[in-house]
C-alpha cells in the first residue's frame, strides 16, 4: 500500500534571494518527504540582511489564508519569521485550534526568528518580542539561537560564548514560558557550535565543527531538519544530531566553494542525503 504523505503548515516569510525562511523550508520538507504547505507571513524580494529589500506585509490575508484550511488536518506546524505585531495572535489562534480540533494534534515547532547577535531583525519590534512569547507557550519544541533565547527570556545578551550552566539557567527559563522542549543553537565554543537541548527528562548537547564564517539562513535550515524529522516519528535528539551535522557539513563546503557567501549556505547538493536519513 502507498504510505500517505504527512502535510506540515509551514508559516514564514518567502524571501526571493538568499536561502532562507519559505524556500529552506520547502526544499528541506520535500526531501524528506513530507507536504510542505506554504504560508507566506511577507514576501521580501531579498532578505533583511542585503541592503535595500523590497517588503510586502502579508498580515491582511493571514486571517482569510487560515479560514479557507479549516478543513484541513495537519501532522505538523511549523512558525518562523513573522512579519508584524497581529500576525503572532493570528497564528496562536490556528494553532490552538488545530491543536483543538484535530483527532492527532499537531506537532508544533516555533522558530523564534527576531535577530541575532544581540540584536533585532530590522522589521521586528520589542512588542513582537513580547507577543511571540505566547507562541512559545503553546509550542512543542522552539529552536531560539543565543539572542532571541536572551529576549525572550529578558537576560542580558553577553555574546554567543555560553557555559554549560548558562545554557541549562537560560532553557530553564524558556521551558517557564509554556514550551515543551527548548533547542538553544549556534552556541560558540572554540572551534565547535553547540545545540543545547532542554526537554523534562533530557539536557543534551549536541556539538559540530564550525567554520569562521557566520551564514544567514542556518537557523531556518536547523529548525527545518528538526520539524521534518520530528513529524517523521525520529526523536528531538536525532533531529538536532542531524540538522547539526548537515549545517557543519554544507557551511565548510559554501566556505571552500568560489560563490558569494552571502547569498547563503549552498545545501542543494547535500539535500539528497538528508533523504536517505529518514
Ligand atoms: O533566516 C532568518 C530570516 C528569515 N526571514 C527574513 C530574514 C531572516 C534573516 O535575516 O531577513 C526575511
Amino acid at each position: 500500500m502507498i504510505q500517505s504523505v504527512p502535510k506540515v503548515a509551514c508559516i514564514n516569510d518567502l524571501s526571493g534571494y538568499g536561502r532562507c525562511s519559505l524556500s529552506t523550508a520547502i526544499s528541506i520538507l520535500s526531501v524528506c518527504g513530507i507536504q510542505p504547505c506554504a504560508v507566506p507571513t511577507a514576501v521580501l524580494s531579498k532578505h533583511t540582511g542585503f541592503e535595500g529589500f523590497h517588503f510586502t506585509d502579508l498580515s491582511g490575508s493571514l486571517e482569510p489564508f487560515f479560514k479557507s484550511w479549516d478543513d484541513l488536518c495537519f501532522d505538523g506546524i511549523y512558525t518562523g519569521f513573522l512579519g508584524s505585531l497581529s500576525q503572532i495572535s493570528v497564528v496562536e489562534s490556528f494553532i490552538k485550534e488545530h491543536k483543538s480540533c484535530q483527532q492527532k494534534a499537531p506537532i508544533v515547532v516555533v522558530d523564534t526568528v527576531m535577530g541575532d547577535n544581540g540584536r533585532l531583525y530590522s522589521t521586528y519590534t520589542m512588542e513582537m518580542c513580547k507577543a511571540l512569547k505566547s507562541l512559545v507557550a503553546i509550542a512543542d519544541v522552539i529552536t531560539p539561537n543565543v539572542t532571541e533565547a536572551c529576549f525572550l527570556t529578558d537576560t542580558e545578551y553577553c555574546g554567543d560564548k555560553l557555559s554549560d550552566n548558562d545554557c541549562r539557567i537560560l532553557c530553564e527559563k524558556l521551558r517557564e514560558l509554556g514550551a515543551k522542549s527548548a533547542v538553544i543553537t549556534g552556541i560558540r565554543r572554540n572551534s565547535s557550535v553547540l545545540n543545547y537541548i532542554c526537554s523534562d527528562n533530557v539536557n543534551d548537547i549536541y556539538e559540530v565543527h564550525r567554520t569562521n564564517h557566520i551564514f544567514s539562513g542556518t537557523g531556518d535550515i536547523f529548525s527545518s531538519i528538526v520539524t521534518a524529522f520530528l513529524v517523521a516519528g525520529k526523536s528531538l535528539q536525532c533531529a538536532v544530531e542531524a540538522a547539526g551535522s548537515f549545517i557543519s557539513e554544507t557551511t565548510q563546503y559554501t566556505l571552500s566553494s568560489a560563490d558569494n557567501n552571502s547569498d547563503g549556505v549552498i545545501f542543494e547538493p547535500f539535500l539528497k542525503n538528508l533523504g536517505g536519513l529518514l
